[in-house]
């Protein structure tokens, strides 16, 4: 099928050119990419998902996740200056060999394909899925108010005309519920959960469903505090970490609660650039720089993960 739009790391790709890019990707670097479908969303989009390394027996793994929130554009980026990264410096970073040797990445570039698809047709700013609301003209659901981990109780609505709206029931999105089922199906490898987000600079761990802290939470805070002085080491972009619940806001049904409470002990939440001058609209110029910084963090915590 002929191209109609080119693939670039340092603008915002439309999921047509994403979707293309995930299988040249894969296609370029069969010894270190494969591509899969987890599921489709409920506009019927196949969900690709990148497993990452150098294949071989009793790895642990990482999974990572982007564009949960449609109109965190510099999330689906990340996802894919990561995959870039790893295949052309595999082999030349003694850091980036080592981890692609002794752990598999699964990277999910894009979460919420028929929200990011509305973003570059009707309306910028939509957060939620494009999922029908029975009883409702409003459309959407939260995907990250939809897992089961306290789901509805704090900081999410019930009602479907809100963009915090928590959907039917956990996991009632076609999208959440593939995300969920592949963790479940590789819970005995995955050691560590990231899903990014924007916009505010912080880097988030559980709980934000409870004020109460985690088993770990002095682990996890250590680790949160090492791989923001490894992101700011760069531009000096300054990060604010801490349990969600007390860091950003109190709300149930993320993700990465949902992860942890699940067993995966290292689970966090990048809420990357910038700090609201540009909010969601952030400048293709600042692509580069925010992919930069937030990979020394990324690679901070895969390798600790690594190490532990
Ligand atoms: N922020 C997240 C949100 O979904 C969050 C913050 C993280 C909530 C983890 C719950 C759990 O509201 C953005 N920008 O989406
Ligand atoms: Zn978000």
């Amino acid at each position: 099928k002929a191209r109609t739009t080119s693939h670039s790391y340092e603008k915002y790709n439309n999921w047509e050119t994403i979707a293309a890019w995930t299988a040249d990707i894969a296609d370029q670097n069969p010894d270190l990419v494969t591509r899969s479908v987890i599921g489709e969303t409920y506009e019927g989009r196949p969900m690709y998902i990148l497993k990452m390394g150098k294949s071989g027996p009793n790895k642990k793994a990482i999974f990572m996740d982007c564009g949960f929130h449609a109109r965190e554009w510099i999330s689906p980026a990340f996802c894919q200056w990561f995959v870039k990264e790893a295949v052309e410096t595999y082999g030349k970073d003694a850091v980036m060999t080592t981890l692609l040797d002794s752990l598999d990445f699964y990277v999910l570039p894009v979460v919420n394909i028929d929200g990011y698809v509305y973003t570059w047709t009707k309306d910028r700013m939509w957060r939620k899925t494009r999922s029908k609301n029975a009883g409702s003209f409003c459309l959407g659901t939260d995907p990250n108010r939809n897992f089961n981990a306290g789901w509805c109780t704090l900081g999410a609505s019930r009602s479907p005309c809100d963009s915090t709206y928590c959907g039917s029931a956990p996991e009632s999105e076609k999208e959440t519920k593939a995300l969920a089922d592949f963790i479940r199906e590789h819970l005995s490898t995955i050691k560590a959960y990231l899903t990014i987000h924007s916009y505010s600079q912080l880097l988030l761990f559980p709980y934000s469903y409870t004020y109460q802290l985690p088993s770990n939470y002095e682990e996890l805070n250590s680790i949160a505090r090492e791989a923001s002085k490894q992101l700011a080491s760069l531009y000096q972009t300054k990060y604010t970490y801490g349990p969600g619940a007390t860091t950003i806001y109190p709300a149930a049904g993320g993700s990465d609660d949902w992860a942890y409470d699940q067993g995966i002990k290292y689970s966090f939440t990048f809420e990357l650039r910038d700090t609201g001058r540009y909010g969601f609209i952030l400048p293709e110029s600042q692509i580069k720089p925010t992919c930069e910084e937030t990979l020394l963090a990324v690679k901070y915590i895969a390798n600790y993960v690594l190490e532990h």
